[in-house]
């Protein structure tokens, strides 16, 4: 897959007529001797993530009071609702109307053109090919999602500020994980959905197609569940530290879900179990196996508590949940946790997760659990999260490993490298540092696809990337981007370009986003070893 696409940017490099630039800078290819390519304009060779392939030239598209932007074909709802969100985007920095008209005919001049070409080559289900010349800017791709991503790329063509010049060129992009993953853990500390949004909209910027919300937790029970409203309306009322805490009406869920999916950011619940549930066992006796419910806990320790694996009504409970929220979901994936179940049993938890997977699949779902899953039995199909560390036993890494290669996808997320709880150094005031110090550098440079190739882990078997946020000790919007940004970007860079990691190019295009973040007023660590304009 990756030779091929490599194979393509190379065709495409030779078919053309200015050369492969930021395809071959992002990779870090040297330029043979006699290699005649041509300085990229400089937004070409800032984008992040780097796209596949690149080509400038010639002049571009400026601009201006009467751009429109056009989408097509005709009656495509969605497509004209991708139309309008860009013109949304791009109104604010450019200061320019920028109608949104439908219809591709007579369009001489006419601005932004959005077009869907299901034939479209090179770009798979979420890429896309956009084209600048003096006429205008075309976006073209199969569906969607693909010319949203498409746009997100044109907002970096522009200045963070006024209405510019898209340069002149081509680009042909796709990515190279179809999951590109975001955690926000809003248990431990509760976050309002507006935060939430702000994030997705940061995430959906750079291609990351995934918002993982971890809604349950020892500390606190953050979604209404109608057949069991103690658990928002008490379990709900805590959080670390000793906060007020708070929970998400459905009403508030269903609308974040439709902010998501309007940028192409699928919302992935968990409620994990069977550890990891103090907040729920506060709300209901009857879950305990001793009938008393305990108190409602503030601290962070993990791995104290269990449901009560014995007991018919934990699997009403489990059946309960699982229903409503996959009522909520329109995304294909249930995570039910399964990490930490220190409490439980080694047979106990194999038992319970047996019951609670067929339940997820019950309700049309595929499972989603943390790695601890694959030392149990896991369904057929269910996709399981790593996040181990350089540490990490060679057993757990080999159990793993046979999962994989028995056909379950791989979800990444090394705590040593894509933790954003992690402190970058010993001067990090939020943050754990369990796994180590995670700097920006660390984040990035890896490789997805080799990781765990020494355990036995094929390539084929990773389904993506994500960078989880654990919040124990992040409290408020400053610290929460503080510690995501900029790491969320390595994210996203490894999730779509399929480049071998390059330090120093991808540091240069992270330094080029600073003006970006700024505008936004996105609290983020200046990591020194980046050139920071
Ligand atoms: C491990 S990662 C946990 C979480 C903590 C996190 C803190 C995982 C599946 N479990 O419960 O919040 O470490 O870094």
């Amino acid at each position: 897959m990756r030779v091929l696409r490599r194979t393509l940017g190379t065709l495409l490099v030779l078919g053309l007529l200015g050369g492969c630039l930021s395809c071959a800078a992002a990779r870090g290819d040297d330029a043979g001797p006699g290699d005649r390519r041509a300085e990229a304009p400089a937004p070409y060779e800032q984008l992040l993530p780097a796209p596949a392939s690149v080509r400038a030239a010639g002049p571009g598209y400026p601009l201006g009071p009467g751009t429109v932007i056009r989408t097509g074909p005709v009656g495509d709802d969605e497509v004209r609702r991708v139309g309008e969100l860009l013109a949304e985007q791009l109104r604010g920095p450019t200061g320019l109307p920028l109608p949104v008209v439908e219809g591709l005919e007579g369009t001489a001049g006419a601005g932004i053109l959005l077009r869907i070409d299901a034939r479209a080559e090179g770009v798979g289900e979420e890429g896309y090919r956009l084209e600048s010349a003096p006429r205008g800017v075309t976006l073209t791709a199969r569906t969607p999602a693909g010319l949203f991503h498409a746009g997100q790329t044109l907002r970096q063509l522009l200045p963070p500020a006024g209405a510019g010049t898209v340069p002149g060129g081509q680009i042909t992009d796709a990515p190279r994980f179809a999951y590109r993953g975001a955690m926000l853990d809003i248990a431990r500390h509760f976050f309002p959905v507006e935060q939430v949004k702000r994030y997705v909209d940061q995430l959906a910027r750079y291609k990351v197609n995934t918002l993982h919300l971890h809604l349950t937790d020892d500390q606190g029970w953050r979604i209404a569940v109608d057949s069991w409203p103690r658990l928002a309306e008490y379990g709900g009322g805590s959080e670390v530290g000793g906060g007020p805490g708070g929970h998400w009406t459905k009403d508030q869920y269903r609308d974040l879900v439709a902010y998501a999916a309007a940028r192409y950011v699928d919302v992935v619940p968990e409620i994990d179990m069977p550890g990891h549930v103090n907040a729920a066992l506060a709300s209901y006796a009857e879950l305990n196996c001793d009938g008393k419910a305990p108190e409602r806990y503030t601290g962070i320790k993990v791995g104290f508590s269990s449901l009560c694996v014995g007991k018919d009504r934990t699997y009403e409970f489990i059946d309960d949940v699982l229903g409503e929220l996959a009522a909520l979901t329109p995304g294909r994936y249930l995570h039910i946790g399964g990490d930490e179940a220190h409490s439980t049993p080694a047979a106990d938890y194999a038992a319970f997760m047996d019951r609670a997977q067929a339940v997820v699949g019950k309700y049309g779902k595929t499972v989603v659990a943390w790695h601890q899953l694959a030392a149990a039995r896991p369904a057929p199909g269910a996709v399981l999260q790593y996040w181990g560390h350089d540490k990490t036993a060679a057993a757990e890494k080999a159990a793993v490993a046979a999962a994989a290669k028995a056909g379950h996808p791989l979800i990444l997320s090394p705590a040593d490298r894509l933790y954003l709880d992690m402190k970058y150094d010993a001067t990090t005031k939020p943050g754990l540092a369990w796994a180590g110090y995670v700097p920006v550098r660390r984040a990035y440079d890896w490789d997805p696809g080799t990781y765990l190739a020494g355990s036995g882990v094929p390539a084929s078997a990773v389904l993506g990337v994500e960078a989880p946020l654990w919040t124990e000790t992040i409290a408020t919007r400053p610290d929460l981007e503080f510690m995501a940004f900029p790491r969320i970007l390595g994210l996203a860079e490894l999730g779509w370009n399929p480049a071998p990691p390059d330090w120093s190019g991808y540091s240069r295009r992270l330094a080029a986003q600073a003006p970006r973040l700024d505008a936004e007023s996105i609290t983020y660590y200046r990591a020194p070893d980046v050139p920071w304009p």
